[in-house]
């Protein structure tokens, strides 16, 4: 990676705003510091007023600029950030400025993959940054903040250094008297490549959580048609999203909508009503309605009535209470959009099998798809190092030591090129 080149770029969001942040960053930039704030010396981590004034002299804005030197800056490089109004004119004519001295617009996540080469952020940090600048709500926010200020990097140092140690034992046994190791050393190593296994096991059987705390607790709303789902709907959302009509067959699309429960992120969906339908469109949402279905992490059905078998596993509410007489079964929740009925009792229900799957789920390490693969391939090499034991160390040692670059990899202190570049890619400009 050529690190020489000074890149720059809008890091505060684009459109009319009181103040603008453009970040430039590289190898050496104390000429171009200079120039800016038009003073022959300066302090890092200074504020300089300056009127910033363009190769001809005018004046292009009156800025603050700071300098941040290498190392101790967000890239591990020398960094300029130019605090400008933020306004368009004013950000084009900075740039045109910085182009004019030898400086080229950063690619997406080039800031982010600087600082990871220069050591100043690991790939979870960077999974961490990616999740924290997405964060909607306050779950989010505490999540992402633990992956980007080291939370999960910890917990996979610390797996990492047992594997070495353990690899690193295994080999000695082989090449060690059994008198200069320490006492029973072959049964601690298996004991402790046991726990290990199962402490990332569980991590992997959680993931599902983590997931869901990252990217919403998904909730789908189903039942045949015209038994109220789009109101019930709208209801949860505050807001008139979904058509209600007494037509049956009116929800043909699934329609989505996210809201902050207890600071959790919730992806409600209503969806088309379920029946039999000769209708080609119909049919398309009935399918999409399955796909809800599969991955929703809590399903809402709706009834006009008590069905005969009611499913563990969802919510079942019966709408149009104000139309019943008997309201008497205890396993069902019954709710009338009409005059309010049962709404408290259905927020709470969905409040409670919320916490249920995402409590806890702060204290563990986010899985994302990436580092999920490479854990299942770390337990698959532990296993594998536990059903060779058998007296053969070399075999034991070698599957344990492919676990520990398993994880140096999702910490990407072991990394090619293509999983730092799928990482970085998802970052915005700027970062
Ligand atoms: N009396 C009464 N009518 C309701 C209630 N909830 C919904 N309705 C009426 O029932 C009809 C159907 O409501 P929707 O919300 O469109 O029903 P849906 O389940 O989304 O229907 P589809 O999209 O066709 O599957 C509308 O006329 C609503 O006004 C309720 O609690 N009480
Ligand atoms: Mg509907």
């Amino acid at each position: 990676m050529n690190n020489n080149e000074t890149i720059f770029a809008l890091s505060s969001a684009h459109g009319k705003a009181g103040v603008s942040v453009i970040r430039v960053s590289g190898n050496d930039l104390s000429q171009l510091f200079e120039r800016i704030i038009n003073k022959r010396k300066f302090e890092s981590r200074y504020a300089y007023y300056t009127n910033f004034k363009d190769d001809n002299g005018d004046l292009i804005d009156q800025c603050i600029a700071v300098y941040f030197s290498a190392p101790n800056s967000f890239t591990g490089e020398d960094i300029i950030e130019i605090y400008s109004h933020g306004a368009m004119a004013v950000i084009n004519k900075i740039f045109d400025f910085l182009r004019n001295h030898n400086a080229r617009i950063a690619e997406r996540g080039e800031f982010s993959k600087r600082a990871f080469y220069n050591n100043k952020m690991d790939l979870t940090g960077v999974d961490g940054l990616i999740a924290l600048l997405d964060a909607q709500t306050d779950k989010q926010r505490q999540s992402a903040l633990k992956s980007m200020t080291g939370g999960d990097a910890k917990t996979y140092h610390n797996w990492r250094n047992k594997m070495i140690e353990i690899s690193a034992y295994a080999a000695a046994i082989l090449d060690y008297d059994e008198d200069d190791l320490p006492k029973n050393i072959d049964k601690k190593i298996l004991n402790e490549t046991q726990i290990l296994m199962e402490e990332i096991k569980s991590a992997l059987a959680n993931q599902h959580s983590t997931r869901a705390l990252r990217n919403g607790f998904n909730i789908a709303l189903i039942g045949e048609t015209n038994v109220g789902k789009s109101s019930i709907f709208n209801k949860l959302v505050g807001t008139n999203r979904a058509i209600v009509s007494d037509i049956a067959g009116t929800t043909r699309d699934v329609v989505s909508c996210q809201i902050d429960l207890d600071g959790y992120l919730v992806n409600l969906s209503d969806t088309a009503g379920i029946r039999e339908t000769e209708d080609a469109i119909e049919k398309i949402g009935i399918e999409r309605t399955q796909n809800e279905i599969e991955n929703a992490d809590l399903v809402i059905h709706v009834y006009n009535e008590v069905p005969n078998t009611l499913n563990k596993n969802e919510i079942t509410v019966i709408n149009k209470s104000d139309l019943l007489q008997n309201k008497s079964n205890k396993n069902v929740i019954y709710t009338s959009v009409k005059t309010d009925d049962g709404f408290d009792i259905l927020l709470n229900t969905i409040k409670q099998k919320m916490h249920e799957l995402m409590d806890g789920s702060l204290s563990r390490v986010a899985i994302n798809e990436r580092t999920s693969e490479l854990l299942q391939e770390t337990v698959s090499e532990m296993e594998n190092a536990v059903s060779k034991y058998n007296g053969n160390y070399d075999m034991f040692a070698e599957h344990i030591r492919r676990a520990s670059i398993c994880i140096g990899k999702i910490l990407g202190v072991i990394t090619t090129e293509e999983i730092a570049d799928a990482t970085f890619s998802r970052l915005c400009l700027g970062k």
